[in-house]
């Protein structure tokens, strides 16, 4: 017990508020640094979200920076898929409520059907 008294008043010793202000000196540039991380991590990625209902993709045609990801969801009661027509993506079958995402990274005109039902045609512009 006296040991540990002693060790306490030792660290309070060395925690003089001349090195306190040191200490905070060095941490307030950190902590600033931790807060912006935070602030980046905290911008969600951009997504935007095109609905299969009635056998249709809506929208059909969806322009979108590069970067964004798209969220394809099926509304309707029948199975659909997404399938790229230059093969850059292709979704599982999706079943009702199910969605497939897609992050666009390059430029570009991207023609996709439903492998399902290939008269179900959309289209995504990524600039
Ligand atoms: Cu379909």
């Amino acid at each position: 017990m006296q040991t540990l008294m002693n060790q306490l008043r030792n660290a309070a010793v060395r925690l003089s508020p001349a090195r306190a202000v040191v200490v905070a000196m060095l941490l307030g540039p950190l902590v600033g640094a931790l807060l912006a991380y935070g602030a980046v991590a905290a911008q969600e990625p951009a997504t935007d979200e095109v609905k299969i209902d009635n056998f249709v993709f809506n929208p059909q045609e969806l322009t979108v920076a590069v970067g964004t990801t798209v969220k394809f969801v099926n509304h309707d009661d029948i199975p659909h898929t997404v399938v790229d027509k230059n093969k850059a993506f292709r979704s599982k079958a999706l079943d009702t409520d199910d969605s497939f995402s897609f992050t666009f990274a390059s430029a570009g005109t991207y023609d996709y059907f439903c492998g399902l039902h290939p008269h179900m045609t959309g289209k995504i512009i990524v600039k």
